[in-house]
């Protein structure tokens, strides 16, 4: 009856209350506080369970449909009562309805697939929202019986990021025997990191610390018009030394905690790059050439991406990417952002709001695949209020040293570029590339096992994270066509290794996924585009609700980004007014959207948006009230406070 194990100690933490608080670390507040930090809502069964493994052995031989208190003490012997299940284990067959859960079975911004399932909502599953669950003869729907006599583990994870961690602790909580290996390789400059992966390292928490740096110092500004003086009069200045080490200290303390966590749950963590030799066989070397050969009954691919340079003289010897700015040893100075991603957006909007002469370089167009209308009024907001400059159509050809970076100082830098035909040469003290990602596929040996990866994009397409080879499986940011980012990796981690190791057979559902640019006015989104929804439902058939607002939450008096603050939601009129697409830029977007991205994954509708009461003062309300359409043509003006 091992897959009546299947609801996972994460899922049901909830029952185990009072044992289970969960506490969280505000990602903008003080960086000087490191008393609070997340605490795992299971720890104390955790710990339980892995203090014998033995009994783990008897819950899954022992028939109960959960664990929770009760079931624990009928398997302990100290109650013989066989518990009711709390998640009944449903017949799909019976009880479910396909993906979209509407009449027609479609659902806005989601695939429907005959494979993807949704449990419906029973009255005993209080606590359990839609889950989606594979049906019973998906290939990833593997057998949760471990094969640990024949090889050295049950599963080898290779790549300790977001996902490879997640993967890996929720496996060896269900039993499995585990082993991670995570390897840095140092960047063209030399820098490297500890465990983690990028999100932790080099990517979401420094990115989102630097950017609030930057908004701290417009707070400054604004509270001057609050009536703050600064002692002496004296203009704010910024120590970029003192925010690196802060940031560095910081994320070190993370490692630490990786490490420490991998231990709780016996994960065996091998610091050395792996390489598939075969579809059982990894083979590691350490940074002191040391060498270790393992085998696997399963295998994981969760090695991530690392930024691209482009093909010019120069890139490699004289530039530097998201890798390594935030732990940069010298003021990076007037910096040149290359591409208009999500990451060179982001980086031009914290240098800038540092006070850095800030440049981006577009070839095309800003951040390609989020919608254009807000990416203009991204670029527009940047430009306008932050200082941020942009050259359009220009591509960099070469870049030449004019001065050697050192200790402490950044160097001079003759870029020269092309723009529409013409060369320009200027010069920066950084030249930041953020040109896309390549993911980290080539030389793992995937071949040796007969992974088979697209050819274009160098990524894993694996359908439920399995790949071609059916035991070895790949998540977060190798797998082709998918988001890449954190929760993603980890939510597809986690429920990955409920399937492997637990019996389960809920996927993660990769539609419908928030997320937020995190630029000084932050833009946050859910589901479509502006552009994707018409081409999708067709103009006729899609309406546009949209404001501009004044934010209440900043800098009121000094009128921060008022011109640029805005919110739309994308409607589908042939689903009575469905919103398929919600998007907002303002302060604390991200907030926002994470917010709202509940009722958008439930269905929401535009009446259920003006039913909705808003909290006064706040900028999230302006959502409850948006009345304009785009069709009306109506001039957005800005609204007057309180109705
Ligand atoms: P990673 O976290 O990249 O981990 C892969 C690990 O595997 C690395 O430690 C790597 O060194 C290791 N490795 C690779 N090959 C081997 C090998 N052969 N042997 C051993 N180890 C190996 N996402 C968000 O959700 N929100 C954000 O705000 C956000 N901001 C970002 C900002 C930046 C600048 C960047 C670059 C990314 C950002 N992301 C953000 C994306 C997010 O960081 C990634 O989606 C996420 O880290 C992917 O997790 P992963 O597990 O796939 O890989
Ligand atoms: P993306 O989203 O792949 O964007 C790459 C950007 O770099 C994009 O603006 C490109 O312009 C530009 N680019 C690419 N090559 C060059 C060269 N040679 N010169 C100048 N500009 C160039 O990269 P990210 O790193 O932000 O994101 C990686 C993934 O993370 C992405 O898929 C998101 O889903 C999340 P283009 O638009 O092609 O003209």
């Amino acid at each position: 009856m091992i897959g009546t194990f299947s609801t996972s100690v994460r899922t049901l933490s909830p029952l185990l209350s009072p044992l289970l608080r969960h506490y969280y670390r505000p990602p903008t507040t003080s960086l000087s506080n490191h008393k609070v930090f997340f605490s795992s809502p299971s720890k104390a069964l955790r710990q339980f369970i892995q203090a014998d493994r033995a009994f783990l052995q008897r819950i899954r031989s022992s028939g109960v449909s959960t664990i929770n208190q009760s079931s624990l003490r009928y398997v302990s012997g100290t109650s013989s009562k066989m518990p009711p299940p709390i998640f009944p284990i449903p017949d799909e067959r019976a009880n479910t309805v396909a993906v979209g859960g509407d009449k027609n079975g479609s659902h806005e911004g989601e695939k429907t697939s005959p494979q993807v399932q949704k449990i419906q909502k029973t009255s005993s599953d209080a606590s359990a929202s839609v889950h989606h669950q594979m049906s019973p003869q998906s290939p990833a729907n593997t057998s949760p019986v471990v094969d640990g006599d024949k090889f050295d583990y049950d599963f080898v994870v290779i790549g300790g990021g977001s996902g490879g961690l997640a993967a890996s602790k929720e496996a060896s909580r269900l039993g499995a025997k585990v082993a991670v290996f995570d390897y840095v390789q140092p960047t063209p400059i030399g820098t490297k990191w500890g465990l983690g992966g990028t999100c932790v390292n080099v990517g979401c928490i420094p990115k989102k610390m630097m950017h609030q740096a930057s908004l701290l110092g417009e707070a400054i500004e604004d509270a001057k018009s609050y009536g703050w003086e600064l002692a002496g009069g004296g203009d704010k200045k910024h120590n970029w030394g003192a925010m690196v080490q802060s940031i560095q200290d910081f994320i070190h303390s993370l490692n630490w905690k990786y490490k420490v966590a991998l231990r709780d749950v016996n994960v065996s963590y091998i610091n050395s790059y792996a390489k598939l030799i075969d579809k059982n066989h990894i083979h590691a070397v350490n940074a002191k050439g040391k060498e270790v050969t393992v085998s696997a009954a399963k295998i994981l691919i969760a090695t991530g991406g690392r930024p691209k340079y482009p093909e010019i003289p120069g890139a490699k010897e004289y530039g530097i990417t998201s890798d390594d700015i935030f732990s940069l040893q010298y003021p990076p100075g007037k910096t040149l952002c290359v591409g208009a991603s999500y990451v060179s957006l982001e980086c031009a909007g914290f240098l800038a709001g540092l006070g850095f002469d800030t440049t981006v370089m577009v070839r095309s167009i800003l951040l390609r695949g989020f919608d254009q209308d807000m990416a203009e009024r991204i670029g527009r907001a940047m430009e306008e209020s932050h200082h941020v400059k942009f050259i359009r159509g220009a591509v960099p050809s070469k870049i030449e040293e004019i001065e050697p970076r050192q200790d402490g100082k950044a160097g001079r830098l003759r870029v020269t570029s092309t723009q529409n035909g013409k060369e320009i040469v200027e010069e920066y003290n950084t030249v930041l590339f953020a040109v896309g990602r390549d993911a980290c596929t080539s030389t793992i040996g995937l071949e040796k096992a007969g992974v088979k990866v697209n050819p274009d994009s160098g990524k894993i397409n694996a359908e439920y994270e399995q790949t071609n080879v059916p035991n070895i499986y790949a998540i977060g940011d190798v797998l082709d066509g998918r988001p890449e980012l954190t929760p993603v990796a980890i939510q597809a981690g986690n429920k990955l290794a409920r399937r492997l190791f637990a019996g389960s057979k809920v996927v993660y559902d990769y539609e419908m996924v928030p997320t937020t640019v995190f630029t000084p006015v932050e833009y946050g989104c859910i589901g479509l585009a502006e552009e994707v929804a018409l081409k999708k439902y067709g103009k006729d058939n899609i309406e546009v609700y949209h404001g501009r607002y004044r934010p209440v939450t900043t800098r009121p008096i000094a009128g921060y980004g008022e011109e640029h603050c805005y919110a739309k939601l994308i409607c589908n009129k042939l689903d009575d007014e469905r919103v398929v697409g919600l998007h907002v830029l303002g302060p604390n977007a991200g907030e926002i959207t994470q917010g709202f991205a509940l009722g958008m994954r439930l269905g929401a509708k535009k009446r259920d948006f003006d039913d909705l009461t808003g909290i006064h003062p706040t900028d999230a309300e302006n959502f409850v009230s948006l009345l304009i359409t785009r069709s009306s043509g109506v001039d957005l003006s800005l609204p007057q406070c309180c109705g």
